[in-house]
């Protein structure tokens, strides 16, 4: 059994995708962010970057102890590796879902991150920050589109990247971005959107990334985007 500390964000559906791929049992335990739960000092325990997704696998491979994680992206390729699924074997396509990994890691979704929350969170329309990170979204979104061209998933078959990068495209549209301008992406994002699993991990979920979820409350706001070094 996996316990899996989750909010419908698309780092959390990430790992939930990866959960319903797989056929892993699996348990959900809500972790309500605009509540500060995450602050909870055993949930620092688990996730001491307070954020989610965090997992404990209690059934590990080669011990007894039960694993836990924190960080997407460690947490798929954890998980594909326990399983055997979903990361290459040869060590070209292996190689290449490590690079496409860390790029949606530390490309992707930082850079959607910040432009959703220009989008929709921010208290004020911040001009300058809302064309840098629309056009650093855009060249990613590019960069994804020209990998596409000629393929069915991001590398060879599906893997642990089409399942990291799905969730940052479902909010294209807080993103300022039209899918028809990217063909590759869109004809991926809508085979990706039409598998089982994904029907699965999105059912009952709404996009974090709409107007109504911008309107937070100051102590919902302080506690989402005022934090500092003081915990
Ligand atoms: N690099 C981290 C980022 C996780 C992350 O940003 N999680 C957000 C939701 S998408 C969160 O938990 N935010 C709560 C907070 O910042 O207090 C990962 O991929 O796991």
């Amino acid at each position: 059994m996996i316990d899996l500390y989750f909010a419908a964000t698309p780092n959390g559906l990430k790992a939930k995708l990866f959960l319903e791929e797989a056929g892993l049992p699996y348990r959900v335990i809500p972790v309500a962010l605009s509540k500060g739960e995450q602050f909870k000092p055993e949930y620092l325990a688990i996730s001491p970057n307070n954020k989610i997704p965090a997992i404990i696998d209690y059934d590990p491979v080669g011990t007894d102890k039960p694993v836990q994680m924190f960080e997407s992206g460690a947490i798929l390729l954890y998980l594909a590796e326990k399983i055997g699924r979903f990361i290459p074997k040869d060590i070209q396509g292996r190689t290449q879902v490590l690079e496409w990994l860390f790029w949606q890691m530390a490309g992707l979704g930082p850079m959607a991150g910040q432009i959703g929350h220009f989008n929709i969170y921010a208290a004020e329309k911040v001009p300058y920050a809302i064309d840098r990170y629309t056009r650093e979204v855009a060249r990613l979104y590019s960069v994804l589109n020209q990998r596409l061209e000629g393929r069915s998933f991001i590398v060879d078959e599906l893997s642990i990247v089409d399942i990291a990068c799905y969730p940052w495209i479902v909010p294209h549209q807080a993103h300022g971005q039209n899918l028809d301008d990217f063909p590759h992406l869109k004809r991926w994002f809508d085979t990706m959107g039409a598998r089982p699993a994904t029907i699965r991990t999105y059912e009952g979920v709404e996009n974090v990334y709409t107007p109504k979820h911008g309107a937070l409350t100051e102590e919902e706001r302080r506690i989402l985007f005022g934090q500092g070094a003081k915990r």
